[in-house]
C-alpha cells in the first residue's frame, strides 16, 4: 500500500485541500504537523524549502496545488474528462490567485490591515461575482459530481469569512456550495475531528 506523509505547520492553510481529498477518499496518511520552532532545522532538508510537501513512498512532491492535483487524480476527484480537468485546474488557479494576494507574512499590523481591507473591498467582489456566475444553478463547480476544487473553495471561503464576516454574504450560490461540501459525510467527520486552528 502506498505510504503518504503530508508535512505542514499545524494549520489548515495550504495543506487542507490535500487533507480533504484524503478524508473523502478514505485514504490513510501521516498528517505530520510541525512546530514553527522546528522549521529552521527542518527547512534545509525540504525540497524547495517550503511547506506543504507530500512524501509518496519517500518521493517528495512540493507545491500545494500539485499535491492536491496528484491525490485528486489518484482518487478520481480531478474531473471526469480532459476538459473537466482543465476547468477544475482553471478554477483552482483563480481561487489561488485570490488567496495569494493576502499578505499572510506581513509583520506590520497596520499595513497588513490596509492590504486586507483593500482586497475585501476592491478585488474579492469581482472574483466572487465571476465564481457565482460560473457555478450557476449547478451543484458543483465542474461536471455532475464533486471535485477537489469544490473542497478548495470551501477551505478558502471558510478562512476568508473568518477574517471578514461579510465575505460572500451576497453570493448565496457560493455559500450553498460551501454548505454542500461541509455536508459530505467524510468531510463533516474530518471537520469535526481535525485540530482546531485559526487558519
Ligand atoms: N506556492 C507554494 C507556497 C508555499 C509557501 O509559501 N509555504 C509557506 C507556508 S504557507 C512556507 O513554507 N513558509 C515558510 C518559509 O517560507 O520559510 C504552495 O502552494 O505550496
Amino acid at each position: 500500500m502506498t505510504q503518504y506523509k503530508l508535512t505542514y505547520f499545524n494549520l489548515r492553510g495550504r495543506a487542507e485541500t490535500a487533507r480533504y481529498i484524503f478524508a473523502f477518499a478514505g485514504i490513510s496518511y501521516e498528517d505530520n504537523r510541525i512546530e514553527f520552532a522546528d522549521w529552521p532545522t527542518l527547512k534545509p532538508k525540504i525540497p524547495f524549502r517550503k511547506l506543504p510537501v507530500l512524501e509518496v513512498d519517500g518521493t517528495f512532491i512540493h507545491q500545494s496545488l500539485a499535491i492536491a492535483r496528484y491525490i485528486a487524480r489518484e482518487t478520481g476527484l480531478d474531473g471526469k474528462s480532459s476538459l473537466e480537468k482543465a476547468q477544475v485546474d482553471a478554477l483552482a488557479d483563480t481561487i489561488n490567485d485570490l488567496a495569494s494576494l493576502f499578505p499572510w507574512k506581513e509583520q506590520d499590523k497596520e499595513k497588513k490591515k490596509q492590504i486586507i481591507d483593500n482586497i475585501f473591498a476592491n478585488v474579492a467582489p469581482d472574483v466572487l461575482k465571476d465564481l457565482e456566475e460560473y457555478l450557476g444553478d449547478r451543484q458543483w463547480f465542474v461536471g455532475e459530481s464533486v471535485t477537489w476544487v469544490d473542497f478548495y473553495w470551501e477551505i478558502c471561503i471558510t478562512t476568508l469569512m473568518s477574517m471578514s464576516p461579510s465575505f460572500a454574504q451576497s453570493n448565496p450560490k457560493l455559500l450553498a456550495l460551501k454548505s454542500r461540501v461541509q455536508a459530505l459525510p467524510a468531510i463533516a467527520e474530518w471537520i469535526q475531528r481535525r485540530p482546531q486552528t485559526a487558519l
